[in-house]
C-alpha cells in the first residue's frame, strides 16, 4: 500500500467536494437545523497565522459532526472589512482601501480553503459590499426613527494619531487608543450617538437567558454595564431656581453631605456663570481638566484638585443647611448626573478632598460589624489601641482563645467610656500614663463569646491613646487570668495583618488609618432618621426629600461616528429647515463615493466632507438644499448584525427573509476568542432593538458561546511580526498536511486554554494519522471482541466530547482505540465506523480511506454518525482481591463496576472463602474493580 501522502489527497478532495456541491446548505430543509458561527475575521494584510484557524477548525469539526447526526447545518464565512486597520493599511501601502480589502480577502480565502473547511461560499458576506451595508444603514435609519440615534456635541474620546473620535469600548484599560496606544483626549465635537443605555437593563437581565455562555464572559458584560442602584436627589441653589441633581448610592448619608461637587463639564457651571465670583479660576481649571484622561481623573493616588464656586451655595435638603459647591475632576461628567453630594465621613475620595479644603466631616452612620445573633445579651464595651513613641501598637495574644487583639473590655454601668478604657488598659497591661487621641462613634457589634458561651450584641467605642511614658503597675487581674494572654508591642503594619477580628480591625482602620466608614450601619446625626438602619433609611430619606430611586450604569451611550473614510456612510441629510433627516429607505444604500485622498483631514471632519458634489443634495422632506452627513460608522456596525445576513445573503427585499429568520435563529453555537465585551454587547443591543421592531424572533442572538484560548508561538510569546515568530498555516499544510494541522490544534489542549505551539506535538498528530492509514493492512475477516468493545466506547465518547467542545479528549480516545485495534486487529466494518468518527477532524484522509481504500460509493461526510450499543460498553470481568484483615485470601471474577453488595454476596457464596470470614465483619473496605477487605 502506498504511504500516506497528504499532498496527493488534500487538494484532490477539496476540488471534488467543490464539484459535488457537498457543502451546500439547503436553507429550506425540513431537517432540524444547526447554525454554527465563527466570529468572522477582519481580513488584514498580514494574512492568517496558525493561531487564527483554531476556532474555525473547531466549528468545522462540530458542524461536520452535526451534519452526520442528521442536522441541516449553516456554517458560513465572511469578512468584516470596514474600519481603521484596513484604512491605515491602505494609506501606508498607498492603495485604495477597496483594492487592499479585495486582495486581502482573496488571500484569506485561499488560506482557509487549504484547510478543507466546509463553508458554503454561496453564503459569503462582506460588510463593505453596498448590498450588505445597505442594510446596516437601514438599521441605523430605524434606530434614528425611534430616537435611539442622536447627535451630540459633548466632548468625546479623540485619538490625535488616528484622528478620529472613539467609543469608550475602543480604549485600553489604561485609557489609551487600542490601535496606536496614543493618549486619548476629550474633544467636544459633533457626534452621532446610539442610546445603548436604554437597553442596559435588558442587556444585564437577559444574561440569565444564556446558561450556555461561559460565566466569565457574562461577568465581564455585567461589569461593563456596571449597574449601580441608588437615588437621584435634588439640591436647591440659594437665590436661583436651578437645582443640582445628584446620583448617590447612599441616600442614607444625606445628613452628612457637607459640600457638593459638579463635574467641570457640568452645564450648571455655564448656566450659573453670572453668579460665580471666581469665574477666571474656574474656567482655567475646566480647561486643565479637559486635558486629562478619565483614567488620570479616577486615579486614587493623585492628589484631589478643584475649586469652590464662590458665590454659590446649595441647600442640603436633609439638614436644610447651606453647603459650598465645588467643581473637581474626580467627578465625571458621564456618570450618574455628573454631580455629587459629598459625604466625607463615609466616602474616601470625599474625605481626602474635605481634608484638603477644610470642610466639616460629620459622622452619620454608626458602623455595624459581626454576624447578628439570635438571642443576644446586650453590653457596652470599649476597644482601646495604645500607641508608643515608635508607632508600635499594644496587642494581646490570646492564643487559641481569640488570637491577636487590641485591648477590649466591658463598660460598667454609669462608668465613663474613657475611664473604662483607661481602667482596662491598666488592668490588662499595667501601663498607666496615656493620653486620648481620638475615638469612634458607637459601633454595633454582634458576636458569639466562645469562652463564656454567650451570644452578644454590644455597643462598642473605639479609642486611640498615645503612651506618655513607660511607667507600669502590677496588673490587677488574678494570676490565672493574666496567663491567658501575653502582651506585645507590634509594628503598625504587622498589627494590620495580625489583628483580623472584625471589630478590632475596624477600630484600627478608623482610628489609626483614619479611614472613613463606608459600609452600612445605623443612622446618627440625622434627625428623625436616627437609629434606622441604612437599608430602611435609603428609602425613607429619598422619599422625604422628594428624590427618586434609580439606577445608573457605567455603560455610556455608544459614540457611533468616525471622522474617517473607510466606513458605512451615515444615511442622514442635514437640512437647515428640517434638521437631520433620514435618507428614504428606497434610496439606500448611500454609497461610499470615491475620493482622491482618503487620509484623515485632522480637522475633525471626514475626508468625505471635501467632495462637494456628493455632500450637496436635497432634503427629502422639504426638497430644499441639504447636506449629507460626512461621518462614517465605526468598525463595529457591520458586525452587529451579520449573523442574520448569513442566513439569506442575497435577499434584495429584506435584510433576512422572516420565515428563514424564524427557522434559523438563534445561532446555536458561536465561537470566538476576543471581544468578550464590545462586539457581544453591541450585537446583543442591535438584536434586541430588531426584536422590538418585530423583525427578528428571538430575544438573544447567540444561544451558546464557546470561547477559545489562543495559540502562542513556540517561544511562549504572542505570534507577531515584531518577534519574528509567526507560523503560517500554508507552510504547515505544505509540510505536514491540513489534516495534521487540524488534528494537532484540536488535540493540543482543552479548547478554552491558551497554549504554545509545539512542533513535536504537530509531528505526534501526523504519526497518529499515519498509523490510522496503515490500519488498512491489518484488516481481518472477523471482528475481535476487544476491538469492538473499545470501538463502542469510542463512538460514545467522541460524539459526546464533540458536542461539549472537548476535542482533545475525543482525539485521545481515538488514539486509545487505535492502539487496541493495532493489538487485536480490526474488521472492515469497525474500520469503516472508525473512519466516520475521524472524518470531522481529518476530512481529507477519512474521505480517501472511505472512497478509495474501502471503495464506498458516496462521501464519508454525508454518512450517518455511528451509534453505539450500550450492551457492548460493559467491560469484561475484573478480578477483585479478597482480603481478610488486610491479608489476601483469594480473588473473585466480577463484572466491571459491580456494586459493593454484589461483591459481598458473591464472596459469601464462595465455598473457598466462607471458612476464612467467620463472624460479622466490623468494617468492609471496598475499592471498586480492585479489592474488598473484611475487617473482623
Ligand atoms: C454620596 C455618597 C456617600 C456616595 C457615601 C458614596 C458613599 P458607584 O458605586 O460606582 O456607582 N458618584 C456619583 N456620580 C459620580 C460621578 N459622576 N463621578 C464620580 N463619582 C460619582 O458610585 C456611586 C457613588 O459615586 C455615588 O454615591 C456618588 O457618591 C459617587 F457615603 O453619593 B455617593
Ligand atoms: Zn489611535
Amino acid at each position: 500500500m502506498e504511504k500516506y501522502n497528504h499532498k496527493k489527497i488534500e487538494k484532490k478532495w477539496q476540488d471534488t467536494w467543490q464539484k459535488e456541491g457537498l457543502y451546500k446548505t439547503d436553507i429550506h430543509s425540513k431537517k432540524p437545523k444547526s447554525f454554527v458561527l465563527d466570529m468572522f475575521p477582519y481580513p488584514s494584510g498580514e494574512g492568517l497565522h496558525v493561531g487564527h484557524p483554531k476556532g474555525y477548525i473547531a466549528t468545522d469539526v462540530y458542524s461536520r459532526f452535526k451534519k452526520m447526526s442528521g442536522f441541516e447545518i449553516l456554517h458560513p464565512m465572511g469578512w468584516d472589512a470596514f474600519g481603521l486597520p484596513a484604512e491605515n493599511f491602505a494609506i501606508k501601502n498607498k492603495v485604495h482601501p477597496r483594492v487592499a480589502v479585495e486582495k486581502n480577502i482573496k488571500s484569506f480565502k485561499g488560506q482557509l480553503e487549504n484547510l478543507g473547511f466546509n463553508y458554503d461560499w454561496d453564503h459569503e458576506i462582506n460588510t463593505t459590499d453596498p448590498e450588505y451595508y445597505k442594510w446596516t444603514q437601514w438599521i441605523f435609519v430605524q434606530l434614528f426613527k425611534k430616537g435611539l440615534a442622536y447627535e451630540s456635541h459633548e466632548p468625546i474620546n479623540w485619538c490625535p494619531s488616528c484622528q478620529t473620535g472613539l467609543a469608550n469600548e475602543d480604549l485600553e484599560s489604561d485609557g489609551t487608543c487600542e490601535r496606536c496606544d496614543s493618549v486619548v483626549e476629550k474633544r467636544p465635537m459633533r457626534q452621532w450617538i446610539l442610546r445603548i443605555t436604554d437597553y442596559a437593563d435588558r442587556l444585564l437581565e437577559d444574561l440569565e437567558l444564556l446558561p450556555r455562555w461561559p460565566g466569565h464572559i457574562k461577568e465581564s458584560q455585567r461589569n461593563w454595564i456596571g449597574k449601580s442602584e441608588g437615588a437621584e436627589l435634588d439640591f436647591s441653589i440659594v437665590g436661583s431656581d436651578e437645582k443640582i441633581k445628584v446620583f448617590t448610592t447612599r441616600p442614607d448619608t444625606l445628613f452628612g453631605a457637607t459640600y457638593m461637587v459638579l463635574a467641570p463639564e457640568h452645564e450648571l457651571v455655564h448656566t450659573l456663570k453670572d453668579k460665580i465670583e471666581n469665574l477666571d479660576e474656574v474656567r482655567a481649571y475646566i480647561q486643565e481638566a479637559a486635558k486629562k484622561s478619565e483614567m488620570d481623573r479616577l486615579d486614587a493616588t493623585k492628589e484631589k484638585t478643584g475649586f469652590e464656586l464662590k458665590g454659590i451655595k446649595a441647600i442640603n435638603p436633609g439638614t436644610k443647611e447651606e453647603i459650598p459647591v465645588f467643581i473637581a475632576d474626580y467627578v465625571l461628567a458621564h456618570y450618574g448626573t455628573g454631580a455629587i453630594m459629598a459625604v466625607p465621613a463615609h466616602d474616601e475620595r470625599d474625605l481626602e478632598f474635605a481634608t484638603k479644603f477644610n470642610i466639616p466631616v460629620i459622622q452619620v452612620i454608626e458602623p455595624e460589624t459581626g454576624v447578628k445573633q439570635n438571642n443576644p445579651e446586650f453590653r457596652k464595651s470599649i476597644v482601646a489601641i495604645v500607641r508608643n513613641k515608635k508607632g508600635e501598637l499594644l496587642t494581646l495574644d490570646w492564643g487559641d482563645l481569640g488570637g491577636h487583639l487590641f485591648i477590649g473590655g466591658g463598660v460598667d454601668e454609669d462608668e465613663d467610656i474613657v475611664a473604662a478604657a483607661q481602667r482596662e488598659i491598666t488592668e490588662e497591661t499595667g501601663y498607666k500614663n496615656i493620653s486620648l487621641v481620638s475615638r469612634t462613634q458607637t459601633i454595633h457589634h454582634h458576636y458569639f463569646a466562645h469562652s463564656k458561651n454567650v451570644e452578644r450584641y454590644i455597643h462598642a467605642t473605639g479609642l486611640l491613646f498615645d503612651l506618655v511614658d513607660e511607667e507600669r503597675q502590677e496588673t490587677a487581674l488574678e494570676k490565672d487570668e493574666v496567663e491567658k494572654f501575653s502582651v506585645f508591642w507590634m509594628p503598625q503594619e504587622r498589627s494590620e495583618k495580625t489583628v483580623t477580628e472584625a471589630l478590632h480591625s475596624l477600630v484600627y482602620q478608623l482610628l489609626v488609618k483614619k479611614a472613613p466608614y463606608v459600609r452600612y450601619g445605623y443612622l446618627a446625626n440625622s434627625g428623625k432618621f436616627d437609629g434606622m438602619n441604612s437599608e430602611e433609611a435609603k428609602a425613607a430619606i429619598t422619599k422625604t426629600v422628594g428624590g427618586k430611586i434609580t439606577s445608573t450604569y457605567r455603560l455610556n451611550d455608544w459614540v457611533f461616528s468616525r471622522q474617517r473614510y473607510w466606513g458605512e456612510p451615515i444615511p442622514i441629510i442635514h437640512c437647515e429647515k428640517c434638521g437631520p433627516v433620514a435618507v428614504p429607505e428606497d434610496q439606500l444604500p448611500v454609497e461610499l463615493p470615491d475620493v482622491e485622498h482618503y487620509e484623515p483631514t485632522g480637522t475633525g471632519e471626514s475626508p468625505l466632507a471635501t467632495i462637494d458634489e456628493w455632500v450637496n443634495t436635497t432634503c427629502p422632506e422639504c426638497n430644499g438644499p441639504g447636506k449629507r452627513e460626512t461621518n462614517t460608522m465605526p468598525q463595529w456596525a457591520g458586525s452587529s448584525w451579520y449573523y442574520l445576513r448569513f442566513i439569506d445573503p442575497q435577499n434584495n427585499e429584506n435584510f433576512v427573509d422572516p420565515k428563514l429568520e424564524k427557522k434559523w435563529m438563534p445561532v446555536d453555537v458561536y465561537v470566538g476568542g476576543d471581544h468578550a465585551v464590545r462586539h457581544l454587547i453591541y450585537a446583543r443591543f442591535w438584536h434586541k432593538f430588531l426584536y422590538d421592531l418585530g423583525v427578528v424572533s428571538t430575544k438573544e442572538p447567540f444561544e451558546r458561546l464557546e470561547f477559545l484560548g489562543f495559540i502562542l508561538a513556540e517561544d511562549g510569546r504572542k505570534m507577531s511580526k515584531r518577534w519574528g515568530n509567526i507560523i503560517n498555516p500554508d507552510t504547515v499544510v505544505e509540510s505536514n498536511g491540513a489534516d495534521t494541522l487540524r488534528v494537532y490544534e484540536m488535540f493540543m489542549s482543552p479548547f478554552e486554554n491558551t497554549t504554545a505551539w509545539s512542533t513535536d506535538g504537530l509531528v505526534g498528530a501526523q504519526r497518529f494519522l499515519e498509523r490510522v492509514w496503515k490500519l488498512h493492512e491489518l484488516m481481518q475477516d472477523s471482528g475481535n471482541k476487544n476491538t469492538i468493545h473499545e470501538l463502542h466506547k469510542t463512538i460514545k465518547k467522541v460524539g459526546h466530547d464533540i458536542e461539549e467542545f472537548k476535542f482533545n479528549t475525543a482525539i485521545a480516545q481515538m488514539m486509545t482505540f487505535l492502539n487496541t485495534a493495532l493489538q487485536h486487529g480490526i474488521a472492515r466494518d469497525e474500520y469503516k465506523t472508525f473512519v466516520q468518527l475521524l472524518a470531522p477532524f481529518a476530512p481529507h484522509m477519512a474521505e480517501e480511506i472511505w472512497r478509495e481504500h474501502l471503495a464506498e460509493p458516496s462521501s464519508v461526510h454525508t454518512q450517518q454518525w455511528p451509534s453505539f450499543d450500550e450492551s457492548l460498553l460493559i467491560e469484561e470481568n475484573v478480578s477483585i482481591a479478597v482480603q481478610v484483615n488486610g491479608k489476601l485470601r483469594g480473588t473473585m471474577q466480577m463484572a466491571t463496576d459491580s456494586p459493593e453488595s454484589a461483591v459481598i454476596e458473591a464472596v459469601k457464596a464462595d465455598e473457598r472463602l466462607v471458612p476464612r470470614i467467620l463472624g460479622e465483619p466490623k468494617r468492609i473496605v471496598y475499592v471498586p474493580n480492585k479489592l474488598i477487605n473484611f475487617v473482623l
